[in-house]
């Protein structure tokens, strides 16, 4: 078995630990990265596209924004549509801030091809990967390479960002953490479609048939979701049947006219709330997915792996230049409390805008006249308009 040693070691390269491996390296701390999947995987798969101000400023923090900059599109408001009329909220008047459409597979391509021109260690295609002796000073992850070689990275640190599937957190003994989950009663089916975006800016659609949202890669690229049942047969929604329910909910005045274009993709997600606390045990912490999952209505997944892990390689920071570990002592603490806010904010947002079977006439009226002082008021808009551009990191 080879043998070898780093001072964080970073399991997955999503955009958590992609991310923390270039805090690190600019802090001067070394790190290695150990991926389950091929590098071509980690770069095609389509997952999030909007990333808030904060998260930005950290792709230009460790140089890494150039295409970003070139490439993103900018966008200062949404829509959210209801009763057939859609109302604008203008997040950047009520904020200041911008969020920035670009897909999360563009982030990772930027920042493995960073990481890897800067010299930082990537491994990727790694199999079996095991943590142990976490409650030592002596950590280690265990895992057999692409030619089938065993290999042992003892660390000072775990770090581990390898998502809700992952091993790290199930490598924590049970009787240390909890953890909170709530599952939604529908799933989201989305599609890539090749045509231009309906409108520039995102539409969130409340109908009486079911939620649906209006997102873009590009300016020839849309992404739109559609509420379906949590238990969807993907077989069962032909193209036709997919435009057809994008043109019924969205039906009604200022209707925006519906592009139709080649599907390329379709899938079926699931919705749930996840969150895990503390967000470490003894030498291991937890960033990112691995941490914590939130319905995607808020647009918080990626953006909330960025930020834990932002406060976390300022913990590992103070600790390597002055030996205290007091910022490493809060990082649970100040991760969790954002990572509520967000959790909170994406069930908000979630129970806001779908159509839920089990609710009374009573409660879809609620929900109706939330709808309408959200939009209508300013307070309420700017409530929206604080947590959806994203509430600041404190590291
Ligand atoms: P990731 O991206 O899942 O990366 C984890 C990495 O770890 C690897 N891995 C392992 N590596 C080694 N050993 C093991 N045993 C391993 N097990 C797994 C995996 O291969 C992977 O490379 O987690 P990370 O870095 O925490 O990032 C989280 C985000 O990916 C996620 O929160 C977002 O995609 C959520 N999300 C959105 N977030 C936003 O901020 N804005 C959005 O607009 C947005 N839209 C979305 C979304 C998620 C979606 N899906 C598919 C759930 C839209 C969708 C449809
Ligand atoms: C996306 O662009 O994929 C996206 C945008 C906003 C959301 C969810 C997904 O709330």
């Amino acid at each position: 078995m080879e043998s070898t040693r780093t001072a964080v070691g970073i399991v997955g390269a999503g955009p958590a630990g992609l991310m923390l491996a270039h805090l690190l390296r600019l802090a001067g701390i070394e790190t290695i990265i150990l991926e389950a999947r091929s590098r071509e995987y980690c770069e095609t798969r389509i997952r999030a596209g909007l990333m808030e101000q904060g998260s930005v400023d950290l792709m230009d923090e460790i140089g890494a924004a150039e295409r970003l900059h070139r490439e993103a599109l900018v966008h200062g408001g949404i829509y959210i549509r209801f009763d057939g009329r859609s109302h604008h909220i203008d997040i950047k008047g009520l904020t200041s801030r911008s969020m920035f459409i670009y897909g999360q597979q563009e982030i990772v391509k930027d920042l493995i091809a960073l990481q890897l021109a800067a010299g930082g260690e990537i491994r990727f295609d790694c199999s079996g990967v095991a943590l142990e002796a976490l409650d030592t000073d002596t950590p280690a992850i265990r895992y057999v390479d692409s030619a089938g070689n065993g290999v042992r990275i003892t660390c000072d640190f775990v770090a581990g960002c390898d998502g809700f599937h992952g091993i790290s957190r199930p490598s924590i003994p049970v009787n240390a953490i909890q953890t909170y989950d709530r599952e939604y009663p529908f799933a989201w089916l989305g599609i890539l479609s090749e045509s231009p975006p309906i409108d520039p800016e995102l539409i969130y659609v409340h109908h009486p048939d079911g939620f649906a949202l209006f997102t873009m890669r590009s300016n020839t690229m849309s992404r739109l979701y559609l509420q379906v049942e949590v238990d969807e047969d993907i077989a069962k929604w032909s193209d036709d049947r997919i435009w057809s329910e994008f043109h019924h909910r969205l039906e009604g005045d200022e209707t925006p006219p519906l592009i139709e274009g080649p599907i390329l993709q379709k899938t079926i997600l699931p919705m749930r709330s996840f969150m895990t606390a503390p967000m470490r045990f003894e030498r291991l912490f937890l960033a990112g997915d691995a941490a914590h999952i939130v319905p995607p209505t808020g647009a918080k997944g990626m953006n909330l792996a960025l930020a834990d892990v932002a406060v976390l390689a300022r913990a590992f920071e103070t600790f390597y230049k002055s030996g205290s570990d007091e910022k490493l002592r809060g990082y649970s603490d100040t991760a969790l409390r954002r990572s509520w806010a967000a959790a909170r904010f994406s069930w908000w947002m979630t129970s806001l805008t779908h159509t839920f079977n089990d609710r009374l006439p009573f409660d879809n009226e609620v929900q109706l006249s939330e709808l309408d002082y959200v939009t209508r008021s300013h307070a309420g808009a700017e409530m929206l308009a604080e947590q959806y551009v994203g509430l600041p990191i404190e590291r």
